[in-house]
């Protein structure tokens, strides 16, 4: 159980700790306003300001130094983000005036906010859902241009409202289910099962639909995992230096010269792709080397694409085919690298002719393809551009995990063919799982693991 009290005026400073031109103070709660009054010196008193205005003034201690001049900003419940009386304060950065003025707010009377509680307030005042608290997680830690799209649609209250809908329809199935269970002795019959189970196998097909995003929800979420796999001396290093247009990995003639692997993340169309380089695979060697191709091995295993590299100076052989095997059935494209030593003419021949088939031909060196690798990367991860900023998608593992059980449920009552109280349990239990998602129904242990991923001061 969270031990602390909602109903104290609670205060945090909502900028990150170092020096900037600006930070935040936040406060909120029922005193919030009248508390930083009390350390504000203006033209006006914070208490008489119209909900939505901002003042110049002065930040002075209970001894009567002042700390810093600020801006204040007085908001009004409900129209503030936590739906309660609010007060932001921004002061100069760095580490000094921020962290004064939050002692001076915590010495009159605020208490220190917890991680998250600011939304979580905003969420138990029902200014926003679950969905939409979780958006501001994933708002604040976006990089990719992709994620932070989808964080925003979800923020904006998206999935939130594809969700309500099925919920309404799937709260009125249940109750026509119940009444016809009441009714049952009566010989009345409310709704026939039949037209029951066409209601239920469409918001089956929605949610299905929803649940379908997540593959792409999560690559956007977490980023696509790309290894860099081949035998020794192919030019995976190059490669990895290439695409990330800086001399990252050692790159020299000897084979074996990677040991460990590295990985680093590019940007393509706004897509986050994660990018790793490792050990050339081969058969005889030593200790550490060795360490090196499991290491390399459980990567393949684990990532979402591999660029399998060949080197076609060094021709197919058994190295090659040792990597082939360990990539096994893990999607990947095949790239000819080192093309810049084929002669121009004899290219395409030296492709047809290669073992494997090769999916591009590049070079590392010259940077030969390396746009069309990249575009290649993307298309691989983003089919089609499915649904990406068309429709809503469920990117969240939480969420998808509640669809899941809810989709099962709802195919148990489509199936059911016992009495209409077995069919009404599946219903009530697809009806929770949907509420899980958006807050409506919740327990402590599901809020804790969401707002303790927060910052302090969101
Ligand atoms: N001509 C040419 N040389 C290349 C190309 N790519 C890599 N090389 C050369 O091939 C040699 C091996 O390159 P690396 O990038 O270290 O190869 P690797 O696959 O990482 O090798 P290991 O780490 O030993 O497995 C170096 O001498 C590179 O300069 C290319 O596209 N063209
Ligand atoms: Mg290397």
């Amino acid at each position: 159980m969270r031990d602390f009290s909602l109903s104290d005026t609670i205060a945090a400073i909502a900028t990150p700790p170092g020096e900037g031109a600006l930070a935040i103070v936040r406060l909120s709660g029922k005193d919030a306003i009248s508390i930083a009054d009390k350390v504000f010196q203006g033209k006006a008193s914070l208490n008489d300001l119209p909900a939505g205005s901002a003042r110049f003034g002065k930040i002075v201690d209970t001894e009567g130094s002042v700390i810093d001049e600020v801006i204040a900003v007085v908001m009004k419940n409900p129209h503030s983000y936590t739906g309660e009386d609010s007060v932001e304060i921004t002061c100069h950065g760095g580490y000094y005036s921020s962290s004064r003025i939050l002692q001076a707010l915590l010495q009159i009377g605020a208490r220190q906010a917890e991680r998250g509680e600011f939304t979580l307030r905003a969420f138990l005042n029902n200014r926003i859902d679950l969905t939409q608290a979780e958006a501001v997680t994933e708002l604040v830690s976006s990089r990719g241009e992709m994620r932070h799209r989808i964080a925003l649609e979800q923020l904006s209250g998206k999935l939130h409202e594809r969700l309500r809908a099925i919920i309404e329809e799937l709260k009125q199935i249940v109750a026509l289910v119940e009444l016809g269970i009441d009714f049952a002795e009566e010989d009345i019959e409310i709704q026939s099962r039949h037209e029951v189970n066409d209601r239920i196998r469409k918001l089956l097909g929605e949610l299905r639909e929803l649940a379908k995003g997540y593959r792409i929800g999560k690559v956007i979420r977490e980023g696509y995992q790309v290894a860099i796999a081949g035998k020794v001396n192919v030019g995976k290093s190059s490669l990895l230096n290439m695409l990330l247009d800086m001399e990252r990995a050692i790159v020299t003639e000897i084979p074996g010269t990677t040991r460990d692997s590295i990985t680093e993340t590019i940007t393509v169309n706004g897509l986050e792709i994660h990018l790793t380089d490792t050990a050339g695979m081969r058969d005889k060697t030593e200790r550490v080397e060795s360490i090196g191709i499991e290491r390399a091995g459980e990567i393949i295993a684990s990532s979402d694409l591999i660029l399998l590299m060949f080197d076609p100076t060094a021709g197919f052989d058994e190295d090659d085919k040792r990597v082939v095997d360990a990539i096994g059935d893990t999607p990947k494209l095949t790239v000819l690298n080192k093309c810049d030593l084929l002669e121009e003419a004899g290219r395409e021949r030296a492709v047809k002719r290669f073992p494997s088939k090769i999916d591009i031909t590049i070079s590392a060196k010259t940077g030969e393809n390396i746009e069309e690798l990249k575009q290649s990367i993307y298309d691989s991860a983003i089919v089609d551009d499915e649904k990406v900023g068309t429709e809503v998608v469920i990117t969240n593992r939480r969420h998808y995990q509640c669809a899941l059980t809810a989709i099962t449920e709802l195919e148990n009552a489509a199936e059911c063919k016992e009495g209409s109280e077995f069919l009404a349990d599946h219903l009530r239990a697809a009806l929770n799982k949907l509420g899980e998602i958006t807050g409506e129904v919740t327990t402590e242990d599901i809020l804790n693991s969401i707002f303790d991923e927060f910052c302090i001061g969101k």
